[in-house]
């Protein structure tokens, strides 16, 4: 039985529709409605292909296909459900659905790994609602406990926690017990649309992701003082606009100046009290620093705290700097790697090397599992917006080369 692009359509089609902002892109951010309405579709989906179906603590929906060996530790198929907002179809859910897809194929042709296989739908992977990022699988490998759930908050002031419970799940169930994710999984691996352009200019259909770039994130908290914008003075002012501003317009030039191929991203910017005859009281920034150089990172972090700390000096004003990602740059597993590589070849499918600029959960994973990333190529390279798109024969291509290199190495 062919693996058959009409489901993953119809399937990508129906997921589409478990937004908040109908009509303007894929908004499902964790613990809301919509999460929940693709979590449900996506339990009915891997029950219907045969899986037995358990939606653990974090929140993320797993699907468990039997392998001969019941006892061996699984092979660990996961890609995101969550969006960001206004977002694509594709970015994540692509790969859940991929991994459904393949267990139909191997179900049809009464295919059985050693391997038992989960094909997991990992919660808030993005990370944009409390400004975290790879919750769910963070929380698989213990690292998330009842303090950061009650710690980090939405822009309305939700925990997660609390967030959690009206979601119907019980932040209790969250264990930080360190657990031996190397036994229980014996491989991460990540099908997942490329969102830049490098497969769309160059025709090359399979991106062989040989590392992904570390990832600092900030919230960033300057505390001036709310005045009149006719009647105050200009240099009796401790206004918190014009302090973040002067810092934000460098960050781009710090940024090229780090080497690394480093980025730094502004991507969310909150002013209060937000009036326009009132002198900005306090201004809340997001900062998002990626490289594959770690000391690149470190390098743009230093030259932000410190322009920070003389610009508010000299204003009046105050500043803080809460670190709320922190992860390293990842090489993935060559030896996976290079199976992606022959079977791609096999099949005939032009494959590439490359790096990751994006995150994905296989960056937490990778620091602790065997992990493996492949990308398909996306329309111009756009993502994280409407126009995001990826022909549904690309991702066919993808799960034909996980398929073959299952069969053809001894999982
Ligand atoms: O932001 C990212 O790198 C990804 O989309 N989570
Ligand atoms: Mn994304
Ligand atoms: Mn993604
Ligand atoms: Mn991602």
């Amino acid at each position: 039985m062919a693996i058959v692009e009409e489901r993953i359509k119809k399937n990508l089609e129906d997921l589409a529709l478990f937004t908040s902002t109908p009509g303007n892109g894929t908004t499902r951010l964790p613990f809301t409605p919509e999460a929940r309405g693709a979590v449900e579709y996506l339990r009915k989906e891997l029950r219907d292909a045969g899986m037995t179906v358990r939606e653990d603590a974090a929140g993320n929906i797993i699907g468990r296909y039997p392998g001969s060996r019941p006892d061996a530790p699984v092979l660990m198929i996961a890609s995101h459900f969550d969006s960001v907002k206004n977002g694509g179809n594709f970015d994540g859910i692509a790969g859940v659905i991929a991994g459904i897809e393949l267990v139909r194929h191997f179900r049809e042709e009464g295919i059985v790994l050693q391997h038992p296989i989960e094909i997991v739908g990992t919660n808030d992977e993005e990370g944009l609602r409390f400004g975290t990022g790879y919750f769910g699988t963070r929380a698989m490998a213990g690292e998330i406990g009842i303090p950061y759930l009650r710690s980090m908050k939405d822009m309305d002031g939700i925990s997660i926690h609390d967030a959690m419970l009206a979601y119907g799940l019980d932040p209790q169930g969250i264990s930080t017990a360190e657990r031996d994710l190397a036994g229980e999984i014996a491989a991460f691996i990540e099908i997942h649309i490329e969102q830049g352009p490098v497969l769309y200019n160059t025709g090359v259909e399979i991106g062989l992701v040989e590392g992904i770039v570390g990832l600092k994130r900030f919230r960033v908290t300057v505390q001036g003082q709310a005045d009149h914008a006719g009647t105050t003075p200009m240099d009796m002012r401790i206004d918190a606009m014009d302090c973040a501003a002067k810092v934000i317009a460098k960050i781009s030039d710090w940024a090229v100046d780090a080497g690394g191929n480093a980025v730094a991203t502004v991507g969310s910017l909150e002013v209060f009290p937000n009036a326009i005859n009132i002198v900005a009281e306090k201004v809340i920034f997001s900062v998002d620093i990626r490289s594959i150089d770690e000391t690149a990172i470190i390098s743009i972090c230093e030259r932000i705290k410190k322009e920070l700390a003389v610009t508010c000096r000299a204003k009046g004003a105050s500043f803080s700097v809460e670190e709320t990602l922190n992860v390293l740059p990842v090489r993935l597993d060559e030896r996976i790697l290079s199976q992606f590589e022959k079977s791609s070849r096999e099949l005939g499918y032009s494959s590439l090397r490359m790096i990751s600029g994006a995150g994905h959960d296989t960056l937490p994973m990778a620091t602790k599992l065997p992990s493996a990333l492949l990308f398909v190529p996306s329309r111009k390279g756009r993502s994280h917006c409407q126009e995001e798109w990826t022909d549904y024969g690309d991702l066919v291509k993808a799960i034909e080369v996980l398929s073959a290199m299952l069969k053809t190495n001894d999982y």
